[in-house]
């Protein structure tokens, strides 16, 4: 089971805009503080928080409880000009875990809904394995010295790719910075990436490598993750490799 937390600002979108547009280099900064303020406190935790559409985070959870949930949210609330609201939910898939999050986030309220501030809604689990993949892009520094903006929208493009066909599977994945993503990804296996991995290197011309870690915690995971894509990077046959 993955736990899975929905991290949703409160009525963003009405505050941006009221009483007049606000500057947008300040609701940057005001989007990157959050976030560092949550990945802090969620990294104590052992957790890890996905920036996501940065006015909607997703963290991976397992081991948390609805309280160390409550802690952030006052936090964070008492902090900065906006208040963020949170719904964590556990599923064997982390695409369901989130969708159950959505739902339950919904039922206080929506995206836009004027009263809604600092709502927690807990049904997770407390328990459970979580597989993290790393996934790399090869050789992406060819195209970085050659046309950075060629090879940031190829980034783009391999994350659109990534995005559509692991859903299938029920997993998720996000972008890291370079040419770096992690996938929420329990459910998948070995065989299932390398077909995902050579379909979309036949359709755009990017090839990938992965290191999958599975552990209790999304931390331990994904260390366990780094390491295995530092195995492939040093080997020369394996292209992805898993570890627990
Ligand atoms: N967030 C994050 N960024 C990284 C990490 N490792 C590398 N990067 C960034 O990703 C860029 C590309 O790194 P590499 O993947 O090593 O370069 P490459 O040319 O693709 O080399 P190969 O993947 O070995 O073929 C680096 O310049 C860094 O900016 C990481 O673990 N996390
Ligand atoms: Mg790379």
């Amino acid at each position: 089971m993955m736990q899975l937390t929905l991290v949703q600002l409160d009525n963003y979108g009405p505050w941006t805009v009221t009483p007049e547009p606000k500057k947008e280099a300040l609701l940057q900064k005001l989007q990157a503080d959050i976030y560092s303020k949550l990945q802090d406190m969620f990294m104590q935790k052992k957790s890890l928080l996905f920036m996501m559409r940065q006015d909607n985070m997703i963290a991976v959870t397992n081991g948390m409880a609805g309280d160390d949930h409550r802690r952030i949210i006052q936090e964070v609330n008492s902090t900065f000009p906006v208040t963020v609201s949170m719904s964590a939910a556990s599923a064997q898939t982390a695409y369901e875990a989130q969708r159950i999050a959505t739902e339950a986030l919904v039922s206080q309220g929506g995206a836009k809904h004027g009263k809604r501030k600092g709502a927690l809604k807990f049904s997770g689990t407390n328990e459970g394995i979580v597989q993290m993949a790393h996934i790399d892009v090869d050789n992406i520094t060819h195209h970085t010295d050659n046309n950075v903006y060629a090879s940031y929208s190829k980034v783009v493009e391999a994350q659109s790719e990534l995005t559509k066909e692991l859903v299938k599977k029920g997993a998720l994945v996000f972008f890291m910075g370079g040419d770096n993503f992690i996938s929420p990804s329990n459910g998948v296996s070995k065989e299932g990436f390398e077909n995902i991995f050579s379909e979309i290197s036949e359709r755009i011309g990017v090839s990938f490598k992965a290191g999958v870690g599975t552990a209790k915690t999304s931390e331990d995971a994904v260390a366990l993750a780094s390491i295995a894509l530092k195995e492939v990077r040093k080997g020369t046959k394996e292209r992805i490799i898993f570890k627990n």
